[in-house]
């Protein structure tokens, strides 16, 4: 008779019985009978590295995902054994491997309480096909245990009970559900008794993800090929958790430039030249703020990259720069298939210096997309990458472009099967050569990073601007994206919310979706609720295919351009509040937009929520996803909250209807917060900031709030020439103090703080800046007044 488990677990493998173990430094190897070997990495006291090989020896270790700069060390080591487990405990964890079978289990070190148990742990099947292993892990899922993370997956926040996979692929008008699509991120996080886990599975190959899918009380990942080779990163919060996984993966090397942050046009395809002067003139015209416009496939010669139509662009040097009198920077778009062309230059150095990919038995791989025939450099090989950025020369450095957007990097094909290169094709792989199973995921990624060095060498002393489709973990680290061709539905604004939070949970926070939907068109509405999302998206540009009218602010009617105005307004006001999330992202790997659930992990009501979501630290937002709405019901977390609008006070804890109509949408500030803002400009450096007006919201009790600035642009800030404030409230029932901590080398243009409170619950006796009085005046009911930025302490006091 045949046993259940064994059909289920049949052709795989399993280690056996430890039977010997050895420390160098921070590692441990445990080796089986069977000669697996699973080698333990203490990377920090709170992050471990688990890796395994089931040939005894270990293949040579290397990622792209994981930085030269990530942190190591710990504390603490201390490695027990007894008659069945092996204990390893560091200042944060405990990690027992039981000696029979190398199952493992992880402990908080604090509390002791169980994090993480292996269900089989690793196993594997041996791949007849291509040699090497399928790689697989499995978990038990623990009581009530909730799953998020795994970058732009567009489904609900909470990924229980769905299974996935990880294979970058272009998915023009992908929908709710499909899997998978353009980016591979393979980290999640587990949250369960109030603790927060992540696991990174940094394997490049096609990797599965089952959250209790298959199996209700089990997740489990696996592998198509490569090594089981994972790091459990300890939490308990889940902010830690992501900023460990950034840690490992590393953040932004520089924050964007502040235009970058501003608003963004973009169409397939603005040509020729006096359209796309046409369209930065209307926005000049409205008065409605506009930074960067765009140049899709069209710019192009045939669609060969880094050469220009001169029919349509008869002098691009002379437009680009006149857009940019006019504020505009211009953003082109380049793709990695290189017209089969023997007149092209870029075609001929490319095949003299041998950097195009080849089939295993050694033919180009050769692929249609937009120029027709293509051949496709080889990112993976460091050579390769420095060709690619110098070809940036010109564009950057001659022609002025000020930022490069890189599409089609999957690396998508047409018209063939999988979308993509087929299995067989070579890369280099920094010199570990290997077939498209493994680097296929990456392919984009390095592309985008080749692409980031170029701009990064040609913009100098400027800071280089990047936008990727196509990535793997760590692509944060050189560039922005966007979650590729989405529909203009209403479905697909609610997925853009979720995509945008995930992406943010999964470490790469410079994210937007194509505002106002890329294949087919919105109507006023729909774009007018997708413009009052868009402007609180890290990244903010409306995009569209084009095929289905036009999608400028100005093109559904005064009242709705009225409404795009007034909402891209307000993020030009919020500039220097986004910029502070910025820098705290770039710096400790904070996410920019904060789900709910990342918020506050212990309110259990945030688990499960999709829509409501923290722009940086201070501020709720929640998109107004249906039509016709004339307000919602959303879920306010603990604490109190201002209603932007009006200023009216909600108590957090529990689900409350809000009104916003087609003009308005719900916007909280947290209070005790203390918000930075800048005048409206049209584009960023169009003024000279000549005050900070900080908007306090008064709060019984203390509450810290942060403004960071720099140059804007250039890299002295990484020499100290920054500033950074902090602010300290505390109010009282009679009083309200805020003190000013400063730090930094950076001049501020402005001298003075305009500060106008919200919320105070009392009259105003006198109001002192550093023990002297000042006059104070009133607008709209709220106290304002004019401080010296030096302050250091100022006093309101009531009346008695
Ligand atoms: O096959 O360059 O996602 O943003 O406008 C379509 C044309 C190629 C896909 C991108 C989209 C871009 C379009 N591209």
């Amino acid at each position: 008779m045949i046993l259940n488990t064994e059909l289920e677990y049949k052709g795989n493998l399993f280690p056996s019985r430890i039977i010997s173990y050895k420390k160098d430094l921070d590692t441990l190897y445990f080796t089986s009978v069977n000669n697996v070997v699973l080698q333990v990495t203490i990377q920090r006291d709170s992050v471990l590295r688990f890796r395994y090989t089931t040939a005894s020896i270990f293949e040579k270790d290397f990622s792209y995902s994981i930085t030269k700069y990530a942190s190591k060390g710990f504390n603490h080591l201390e490695i027990k054994e007894d008659d069945e487990y092996y204990i390893i405990t560091t200042s944060k964890l405990i990690c027992k491997i039981s000696k029979v079978d190398m199952r493992k289990s992880i402990f908080d070190a604090k509390d002791t309480s169980l994090i993480y148990e292996d269900e089989l742990g690793f196993h594997w099947e041996e791949s007849y096909e291509v040699g090497g292993d399928i790689v697989k892990m499995s978990v038990k899922s623990q009581e009530s245990e909730c799953y998020y993370g795994l970058g732009d997956k567009p489904v609900e926040n909470n990924l229980k009970g769905k299974r996935f996979q990880n294979w970058v692929t272009d998915s023009f008008a992908y929908d709710r559900d499909t899997d998978p699509i353009y980016k591979a991120i393979p980290f999640y996080i587990g949250l369960h008794h109030q603790k927060s886990y992540g696991i990174f599975f940094d394997n490049t190959f096609r990797s599965h993800f089952d959250f209790c899918h298959e199996r209700r009380n089990i997740t489990s990942f696996w592998a198509e090929g490569g090594e089981m080779n994972y790091y459990f990163i300890y939490g308990p919060e889940m902010s830690d958790v992501v900023s460990n996984y950034t840690d490992l993966t590393g953040r932004p090397q520089h924050i964007p430039p502040l235009w970058a942050l501003g608003f963004h046009q973009c169409k397939w395809s603005y040509y020729p030249e006096s359209k796309v002067k046409e369209i930065a003139n209307k926005f000049r015209e409205l008065k409605i703020p506009c930074d960067a416009i765009y140049l899709d496939i069209d710019y192009m010669d045939g669609f060969r990259c880094f050469t220009w139509n001169k029919d349509h662009f008869p002098n691009p040097k002379k437009m680009v720069k006149e857009l940019s009198d006019d504020g505009f920077k211009t953003i082109a778009i380049i793709d990695p298939g290189i017209k089969i062309d023997h007149e092209y230059a870029v075609f001929k150095e490319g095949l003299e210096k041998n950097y195009f990919c080849k089939r295993a038995d050694g033919p180009y791989m050769k692929g249609k997309v937009w120029p027709g025939e293509c051949y496709f450099p080889d990112f993976t090989n460091p050579e390769v990458r420095e060709w690619w950025s110098n070809l940036f020369k010109e564009l950057v450095e001659e022609i002025g472009v000020k930022g490069v957007w890189n599409d089609m990097n999957e690396p998508a094909v047409m018209d063939v099967p999988g979308k993509s290169f087929p299995d067989d094709v070579r890369h280099n792989y920094e010199g570990i050569h290997c077939s498209h199973r493994k680097a296929h995921n990456v392919y984009g990624m390095q592309m985008a990073r080749a692409t980031y060095q170029g701009l990064k060498k040609f913009s100098y002393p400027k800071r280089p601007f990047v936008i990727t489709r196509a990535a793997y973990s760590g692509t944060q680290r050189y560039t922005s994206s966007w979650t590729g061709d989405n529909i203009a539905s209403w479905d697909h604004l609610a997925i853009a919310n979720l995509q945008t939070q995930r992406m943010c949970m999964s470490g790469f926070s410079f994210i937007g979706s194509d505002i106002g939907g890329f294949t087919e068109q919105p109507n006023g509405e729909l774009f007018a609720r997708w413009i009052q999302l868009g402007v609180f998206h890290p990244f903010c540009r409306v995009h569209s295919s084009g095929d289905h009218g036009d999608q400028e602010p100005w093109v559904f009617g005064t009242s709705i351009t009225n409404i795009v105005r007034k909402f891209i307004e307000i993020r030009y006001q919020l500039l220097p509040y986004l910029y502070t999330a910025f820098w705290r992202y770039a710096g400790e790997g904070i996410p920019i937009l904060k789900s709910l659930v990342l918020f506050d992990q212990e309110d259990s009501h945030t688990h499960y929520r999709n829509d409501e979501f923290i722009f940086g630290e201070k501020i709720l937002i929640c998109p107004i996803i249906e039509q016709n709405a004339k307000g919602r019901r959303m879920y306010f977390p603990q604490g109190r909250w201002y209603n932007f609008w009006d200023r009216t006070v909600v108590v957090g804890g529990e689900e409350k209807w809000v009104d916003a109509d087609i003009d308005s949408m719900p916007i909280f500030v947290k209070e005790g917060a203390i918000i930075p803002k800048y005048p409206v400009q049209q584009f960023v450096g169009e003024k000279t900031i000549d005050q900070l007006e900080l908007d306090v919201y008064f709060k019984k009790g203390n509450e810290s709030s942060e403004v960071y600035e720099d140059a804007h642009d250039g890299y002295d800030y990484k020499k100290g020439r920054y500033s950074l404030r902090n602010f300290k409230q505390v109010g009282k029932k009679n009083s309200l103090t805020i003190q000013q901590f400063k730090s930094g080398k950076y001049k501020t243009s402005y001298d003075t703080f305009k500060i106008i409170i919200h919320g105070l619950p009392f009259k105003i006796d006198r109001v002192e800046v550093d023990n002297e009085e000042i006059d104070i005046s009133k607008l709209n009911g709220d106290v304002t007044f004019i401080v010296s930025k030096e302050f250091t302490e100022l006093h309101i006091i009531g009346k008695k």
